[in-house]
């Protein structure tokens, strides 16, 4: 018993070392997306832009100046009849309408969108900007081609939740929603849920591939509650999105974390739930602990279409290490001669599982 407890401690230590590694990683890449929005802005808006936001809204256009003291932020959380529910610093929540007027740094996409940061005149009940976002899921308005559709932005973290079985794990699912991650530059984290219901622990070989390839791996169980104090300090003050197959347990983990969420447990969502999504606003839900889980689809919309396979194999972070060490610098890794990365998979250093989902998601690009 004693033993068990040991090896129990051992585990979560690695699993939240494995979380303040992810962490670190995400807070230079958002620093290095801040410069590089910076770089973009040129010198004049670049001071500017290191300033507050609120000193910026003062500056834009002429005459649109007088009330930006009191301009107050917040986060959007929701929108209904026409009116957005914005969270306050305080945790209060206000109504707002956004306007033509209202200021945005991001002119070819949805005005304002569920997640972003925006400053509000309480006054006029009145989004007076939209702060820049640090990612976004979006899609294709078939309407509007040319005007993105943001469904959430500003996600810190995308949760890829897989069962080790009943559904059994497949890594082929689970690659493609880090894919869709790693094109949105979400970062992500793996939640393997059901672990009472293989004590001999098989998942584990999976789960030290993924590990190996730079993802956090979390073993919970919503049954038995065991990794459930470490997802909840995972999900704590954050927006997340929760993505995998129907039937992993994504509702019951939220549930057994927050159980004033009742979400219904075993509900296949299909039909009812794709109508709706098509409208493209989802919904932040705030956990009791802190923190908020969005209300979408996931990320399953995603396409890798377009993409080259040199792209695709870049959303591969185990792959991008090698990479610049192959010949050609558009190396696909498949065919070319002088390949780091296929060295590194005969190497055993890059998992063959991985690779061998690489060449069947490139497959499935150009069968399209
Ligand atoms: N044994 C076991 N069953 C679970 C666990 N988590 C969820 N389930 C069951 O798996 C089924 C699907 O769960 P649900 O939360 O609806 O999955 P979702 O579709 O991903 O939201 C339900 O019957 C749950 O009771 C778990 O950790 N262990
Ligand atoms: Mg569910
Ligand atoms: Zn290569």
């Amino acid at each position: 018993m004693a033993q068990r407890t040991w090896t129990r401690k051992k585990r979560d230590k690695r699993q939240r070392e494995d979380i303040e590694r992810h962490e670190e990683r995400r807070e230079r890449r958002r620093a290095s997306l801040m410069e590089q929005s910076v770089s973009q802005l040129g010198l004049e808006e670049a001071e500017e832009f290191s300033d507050t936001a609120i000193a910026r809204s003062r500056k834009v256009k002429d005459g649109q100046r007088s009330q930006s003291e009191d301009l107050v932020p917040g986060r959007v959380i929701h929108f209904r009849r026409s009116l957005f529910e914005v969270q306050l610093e305080d945790g209060s929540l206000i109504q707002a309408r956004s306007r033509s007027t209202t200021r945005s740094p991001h002119p070819d996409s949805t005005l304002v969108a569920v997640g972003d940061r925006v400053l509000v005149d309480p006054a006029q009940a009145l989004i007076a900007e939209v702060q820049p976002r640090e990612n976004r899921i979006s899609r294709a308005s078939k309407i509007h081609d040319e005007i993105e559709q943001v469904i959430v932005s500003n996600v810190d973290q995308l949760l890829v939740v897989a069962s080790v079985c009943d559904p059994y794990l497949k890594p082929g699912v689970l690659d493609r929603y880090l894919l869709a991650a790693e094109a949105y530059h979400i970062s992500s984290i793996i939640v393997l849920n059901k672990v009472d219901l293989d004590p001999a622990g098989e998942w584990q070989e999976i789960a030290k591939i993924y590990r190996a390839a730079g993802y956090p791996v979390l073993e919970c169980s919503a049954e038995s509650r065991a990794g459930l104090e470490l997802l909840r300090d995972t999900l704590t003050n954050r927006v997340s999105v929760l993505s995998g197959q129907s039937g992993v347990g994504k509702s019951s983990l939220l549930n057994a974390l927050d159980p004033e969420l009742e979400l219904p447990v075993g509900e296949i969502m299909q039909g009812a739930r794709k109508g709706r999504h098509t409208t493209t606003h989802s919904r932040l839900i705030a956990f009791r602990f802190g923190g908020w889980v969005a209300d979408t689809p996931g990320i399953k919309e995603f396409r890798l279409w377009g993409m080259d396979e040199a792209e695709v194999a870049a959303l591969y972070p185990e792959f991008r290490v090698h990479a610049g060490e192959c010949h050609f610098h558009n190396c696909s890794h498949t065919h070319e001669p002088d390949c780091a990365v296929k060295q590194a998979v005969e190497d055993g250093i890059v998992s063959m599982l991985r690779y061998r989902n690489y060449l069947q998601v490139l497959e499935q690009l150009r069968g399209n």
